[in-house]
């Protein structure tokens, strides 16, 4: 069973390359963690990848949120990267019509393909957002084997209108397009057969203590504590933003998540 599989023994199974690539790293690097840098900076930014990376398999970005978006954003978070050995996500959210997204995807001041491992994707318009994406790629210096989405099948905040059956849809999408799907975005692992596909899981947050420090932020969204989404969710990757940015220390604070999700992995798969 997918769930009680190492993440060494799914990268075996999986179809997708960055799929593979990413759950190997998890399993060398000993972590599960995703940190969201959701910061108005960039130099805060590429300061927080840098104090994180050590304890991360991901670091999650909305780089439409920065104040100072340059040209070099990309670049330098590359080198980070390369340096603590975490991929790159830049969680855009796609949801358009395939030309569009092709346009948004390679061209504009962000050029999130240039510089992006990985990239979220709304299901909502069907596969024809798959094809826009791919055949970005077609035109563009990156080549599929390097570059990959996860699928948004199922939203974290309160009163979401992802249901069951769009959930549902979503998965078999994610499933038929494993030449650019290495995974999906949801709070449980219901109806995601195939043990190449990650799950990543967001709304996690902590007290010291490990219970839950606050189940909601005003705003809508809902959050579980590491052990939970791992061992009742099953999160492979869990993302936590605000419990990182918002702490004292966000290394300490990074490596207490990391600690916490992979003790909580350990125990799923040897059960
Ligand atoms: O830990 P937080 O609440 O500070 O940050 C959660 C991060 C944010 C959201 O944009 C993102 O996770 N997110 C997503 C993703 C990753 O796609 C989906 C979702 O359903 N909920 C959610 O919070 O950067």
């Amino acid at each position: 069973e997918r769930l009680k599989m190492t993440f060494d023994a799914r990268a075996e199974k999986s179809t997708n390359m960055m799929s593979a690539r990413l759950l190997r790293l998890m399993a060398t690097k000993r972590t599960n963690l995703c940190v969201a840098g959701d910061l108005r900076s960039s130099a805060a930014v590429l300061r927080l990848a840098d104090a994180v990376g050590p304890y991360i398999c991901v670091f999650k970005t909305h780089v439409d949120a920065l104040d100072d978006f340059s040209g070099q954003f990309g670049p330098q978070l590359c080198e980070i990267a390369k340096t603590h050995n975490f991929l790159i996500m830049e969680d855009r959210k796609f949801g358009d019509i395939g030309n569009t997204v092709s346009l948004q995807y390679g061209a504009g001041n962000f050029s999130v393909a240039a510089w992006a491992d990985l990239v979220t994707v709304h299901a909502l318009p069907g596969p024809g957002i798959i094809d826009g994406l791919v055949s970005c790629l077609e035109t563009h210096r990156a080549h599929l084997k390097d570059r990959a989405c996860f699928i948004v099948a199922e939203m974290s905040c309160k009163d979401a209108l992802t249901t069951a059956s769009y959930r549902s849809e979503a998965m078999k999408l994610a499933e038929t397009r494993v030449d650019f799907v290495a995974g999906v975005v949801s709070q449980s692992a219901s109806g995601i057969p195939s043990p190449g596909l990650i799950q990543l899981t967001p709304g996690v947050r902590a007290g010291v203590n490990g219970t839950p420090q606050s189940d909601s932020d005003g705003l809508g969204q809902q959050y579980n504590s590491p052990r939970h989404v791992v061992l009742e969710r099953g999160a492979d990757v869990a993302v936590v933003g605000r419990g990182v940015t918002e702490a004292p220390d966000s290394a300490e604070a990074a490596k207490f998540y990391r600690d916490l999700l992979w003790e909580a992995y350990l125990e799923r798969v040897s059960e």
